[in-house]
């Protein structure tokens, strides 16, 4: 058998790439590899702005939430969707009619409480207990009538571990953390951190030897009408799911039934890409976090066994009208992108061609093109770079959650757009990525990839000190 990871010149030499960055064509110099050959990519010019005219000036605490070029009667529509975002929703009957209906089970009472500053969410940290800005979805083995996960009789499709006074929640949520080491090609060592999420105080029975779990932080929610906006045939195009180019990269798409429609479409917003629109995603939100009703997902979410949630009382049908239901989904179409901070950065300029020459682009696509159609137009034909593809890619064992989603397998997730997520430090006060939040930095998040994504783990291992903090910096300017 062959020794793969005692010999450093195994992984030493980045397979040859060409990459052309910022209109420049420049060869990253290729030594003898066991990885496949990375697929060329033209990389963005560093002053393109990432969110086209959708892109914000704004770096501070508040980068996330500034809106898009709209007009003054748009302004006044988003200024109401962003309160409805922000709302506490309280137990109905309230003394304000039109913000009650918490519940009766649910996770947070408003969407920020998750999205905190429209950001991203993570899981408690060290003394904490509470899951503030996480969910756990769960099912059982099968799927529902639509196709999608197949809820738990009692429990159905989410932990909702918060609930109104004199309806039982439904669970809590644990998590414990376990140290994994590993080795750069250069001899230095990482440390990552692997959780184990667990359910206890279970209100309605026993979940099940079956239970299938998925712990997922809350996504920062901006730039979203522009990825709403690409053409499902210019996504669809990036899709190869045979790798008939084999280049190692298969990328395949979700496909999710419209809530309004009933019709297949290409699935985009979740971390599984379970969701094909921002109105689906919203209202699923509204229904299962909050415990709100909208003409889209009518009633109160109350499974078989609880009946103090049923019998409680609700907030009006629907709970958020569908003239508020309007204003939210602009609000969240409407969000800007940060743009980059630092591009022209010598040490980002570096990180940029080992981004490049370590494949990262085949997943992280830079550059998307928006649609003629989009609502608002404003959204319509802008050049983008959100790094992403939008498609679900098999990201091995140590990363999956074994629990399908549509047409997802236990072990894919959705590319995440890159954009902005070097600000989620200075917006929500921590560093933590992917679908479960257990990556400390851009780092551990690369060093978590496997499946398809493992090929690019091993370029980044091989490379030394300097130039994994270039590429981190490349990320982080995003
Ligand atoms: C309990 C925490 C929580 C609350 C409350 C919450 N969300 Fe989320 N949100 C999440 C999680 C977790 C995801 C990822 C879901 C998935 O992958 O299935 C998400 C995803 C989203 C996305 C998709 C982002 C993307 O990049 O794909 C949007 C849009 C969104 N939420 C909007 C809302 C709105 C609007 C509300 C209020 C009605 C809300 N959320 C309330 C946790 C929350
Ligand atoms: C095979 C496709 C693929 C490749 C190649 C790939 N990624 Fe990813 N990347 C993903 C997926 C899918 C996730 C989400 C995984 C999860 O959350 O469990 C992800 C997550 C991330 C995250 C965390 C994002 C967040 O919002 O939490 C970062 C940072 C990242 N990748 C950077 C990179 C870099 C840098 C490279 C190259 C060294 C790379 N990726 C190569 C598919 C890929
Ligand atoms: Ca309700
Ligand atoms: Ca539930
Ligand atoms: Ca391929």
């Amino acid at each position: 058998m062959i020794n793969r990871i005692s010999s450093p010149l195994v992984y030493a030499a980045i397979a040859s790439a060409i990459v052309i960055a910022g209109g420049c064509v420049a060869q990253i110099a290729g030594g003898s590899s066991r990885l496949p050959a990375v697929a060329p990519v033209v990389m963005p010019d560093p002053a393109s702005p990432p969110g086209g005219r959708y892109t914000t000036e704004l770096g501070n605490r508040n980068a996330f939430a500034d809106a898009g070029p709209l007009s003054a009667a748009e302004r006044r529509v988003f200024a109401f969707g962003n309160r409805l975002f922000n709302t506490n929703w309280t137990t109905a009957p309230g003394s304000v009619k039109s913000f009650d209906g918490l519940g009766p089970v649910f996770n947070r009472v408003s969407c920020s409480g998750c999205h905190t500053r429209d950001g991203r969410g993570r899981p408690p940290l060290a003394s904490e207990t509470s899951f503030d800005s996480m969910l756990v979805r769960v099912s059982v083995p099968g799927k529902d009538a639509n196709g999608g996960p197949k809820p738990h009789p009692a429990y159905g499709d989410q932990i909702n571990d918060n609930a109104i006074l004199g309806v039982p929640a439904e669970a809590k949520v644990n998590v414990t953390w376990a140290s994994v080491t590993g080795t750069y090609a250069d001899g230095s060592s990482y440390e990552l951190l692997k959780p184990t999420f667990t359910l206890t105080d279970p209100a309605f029975g026993p979940f099940g030897d079956d239970l299938m779990m998925s712990p997922r932080v809350a996504n920062q929610v901006y730039g979203l009408g522009l990825l709403e906006a690409v053409y499902a045939n210019d996504i669809l195009k990036l899709a190869d799911p045979g790798d008939a180019d084999g280049d190692g990269i298969s990328g395949r798409p979700n496909w999710v039934p419209d809530p309004v429609t009933g019709k297949l479409e290409l699935g985009r917003f979740g971390w599984k890409a379970n969701q094909p629109s921002i109105i689906a995603q919203d209202t699923g939100a509204a229904f299962g976090d909050i415990g709100l009703s909208t003409s889209v997902h009518p009633g109160q979410n109350c499974m078989g066994p609880q009946t103090a949630c049923a019998a409680a009382p609700d907030g009006g049908e629907p709970e958020i009208s569908d003239k508020f239901l309007q204003k939210l989904v602009f609000y969240s179409r409407t969000l800007a992108v940060p743009a980059r901070r630092t591009p022209t950065d010598p040490t980002v300029l570096a990180g940029e061609k080992l981004f490049a020459a370590s494949g990262c682009a085949s997943c992280h696509t830079p550059t998307l093109v928006t649609g003629h159609m989009a609502d608002p137009i404003s959204l319509a034909n802008q050049t983008i770079h959100p790094f992403t593809d939008l498609l679900l890619h098999d990201m091995g064992p140590e990363l999956a959650d074994n629990r399908p989603d549509f047409e997802a397998t236990g072990t894919e997730w959705r590319t995440p757009p890159l954009w902005g997520i070097g600000l989620i430090p200075q917006v929500n006060d921590h560093d933590r990525l992917l679908h479960d939040g257990r990556a400390r930095g851009v780092a551990e998040a690369i060093l978590w990839h496997g499946g398809e994504g493992e090929a690019s783990r091993e370029r980044f291992k091989a490379l030394s000190a300097t130039e994994r903090a270039s590429l981190v910096a490349y990320v982080n300017s995003l």
